[in-house]
């Protein structure tokens, strides 16, 4: 059975770029979101969230009739489900995921399901997600027959095909990305594959939906571990004075290693969050992942030291925030170790805090509470007696070495540090 109509639920960072492909494909598509303002914002050809190139892709779309936003679900022959996962509330040491926001999807298109469709859980998932989605919706529609009922007799498939694409190149690489598709049947696969080669030209590999969580959850634990190292590196070196930037790229030269980068910490809501989805589930087995996710949560408290230590140095000091986004040149603010470290410096009072954030207009209110003023790069390079570089934005990266020569730089990316 061919995909006439395509329902995405969820329009966020992952969710409206993919239903914008698909509509670019010419296939009609009906995103579902709870928001009201993101729903009129689409409708009206716009965009709520920054990425390259897809407003361009939206306005089109929705111009020329293929892609319309609702707040509630309709008939569709396939539904994908691009929603958060967070963590619950709790004071656990080790977060658990919430799945509340696949069950409240669950629950919003079971009503308009019908034999034939095909369901794929997109969100990052813990190991089992997408069997307890196949169980909400069976519960909701007792008349419909599901994988787990009927195998591949089932009136509706279900797949996890999880989302790999990198913010800020979203449209690229969902494009040129390979697939890992995993249906809870073969033929839930095979339908799958069928949908997403609708735009996907990297290769759709088929497994089964347990093996295609764990290997989203692997990817982001496996960079996590990887920087955690970097970063662990980065605190060695300052013991032993030497220059952890110089020393990852002579290692770097040996023909099998390849060291990522030490920085303030790890930010973003993917790498940071998706390894307590596995030590959650095995907290006994998983312990390089959950060491990882200490040590990289553990290194903007390591920064905010040296930054104190370094202003005792002067009776009251300037103190320079270069950058608060989770990473380089985009505005995302989201679990970013900058933004936490120059929350808790302007909050400790140890001097003057200026931020210098390219890709905002203006700072958020916690920041403005505390007195933060937010400034132009060369003219907080003016005022500081310490600059303390969070963010390598391509900004901050244009001003040279040399005229940072006579303030205190504590440079948690490398950028005037290399050697
Ligand atoms: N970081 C370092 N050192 C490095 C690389 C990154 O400290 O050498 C930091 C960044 O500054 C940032 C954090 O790690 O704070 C995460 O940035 P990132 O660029 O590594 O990843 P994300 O969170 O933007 O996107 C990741 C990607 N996963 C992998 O590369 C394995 C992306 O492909 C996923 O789709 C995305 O998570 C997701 O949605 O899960």
């Amino acid at each position: 059975m061919s995909f006439n109509t395509i329902s995405v639920v969820g329009l966020g960072y992952i969710g409206l770029p993919t239903a914008a492909m698909f509509a670019s494909r010419k296939k009609k598509v009906i995103g579902v979101d709870v928001n009201q303002h993101a729903v009129d914002t689409i409708n009206r050809g716009e965009i709520h969230i920054v990425e390259p190139e897809l407003d361009m892709i939206v306005h089109a779309a929705v111009k020329e009739g293929y892609l319309k936003a609702t707040l509630s679900p309709e008939q569709a022959d396939a539904f994908l489900i691009a929603v958060p996962t967070p963590f619950k509330n709790n004071d656990s040491q080790i977060p658990e995921p919430d799945l509340t926001y696949i069950h409240k999807a669950s629950e919003a298109i079971a009503p308009v399901l019908k034999k034939g469709d095909l369901v794929i859980l997109e969100s990052t998932s813990p190991v089992g997600a997408t069997e307890q989605m196949a169980g909400w919706l069976a519960a909701a529609r007792p008349d419909l027959s599901f994988p787990q009922q009927a195998g591949e007799n089932a009136d509706v498939n279900i797949a996890h095909c999880p989302e790999r694409v990198l913010p800020g190149h979203v449209v690229r690489e969902l494009v040129e990305n390979d697939r890992v598709i995993g249906g809870m049947t073969a033929n839930c696969s095979a339908r799958a594959v069928e949908l997403y080669k609708t735009f996907v030209q990297g290769e759709c590999v088929i497994t089964n939906a347990r093996t295609a969580e764990m290997a989203k959850l692997t990817e982001n634990s496996c960079r996590d571990v990887q920087i955690a190292f970097a970063n662990e590196l980065s605190i060695i070196c300052d013991k032993l004075d030497i220059n952890v930037w110089e020393l990852i790229s002579l290692a770097n030269r040996h023909p099998r290693i390849n060291i990522l980068q030490p920085g303030p910490g790890v930010g973003g809501h993917c790498i940071a969050v998706d390894p307590w989805f596995i030590v959650n589930s095995v907290p006994d087995e998983a312990k390089i992942i959950k060491q990882a996710r200490f040590t990289n949560d553990a290194k903007p408290q390591y920064v905010i030291e040296k930054v104190k230590a370094a202003a005792k140095r002067f009776s009251s000091p300037t103190i320079a925030c270069l950058g608060l986004t989770f990473k380089a040149d985009i505005d995302d603010l989201r679990e970013s170790p900058a933004l936490l470290i120059t929350n808790e410096l302007a909050a400790s009072n140890i001097g003057k805090i200026i931020a210098v954030e390219p890709n905002v207009k203006k700072l958020p209110d916690d920041l403005n509470e505390l007195g933060v003023k937010l400034m132009r790069i060369d003219d907080a390079l003016y005022d500081a007696h310490i600059a303390v570089v969070l963010v390598d934005h391509k900004e901050f990266k244009e001003v040279s070495a040399n005229s940072v020569l006579d303030k205190v730089v504590i440079d948690t990316k490398g950028i005037w540090s290399k050697k």
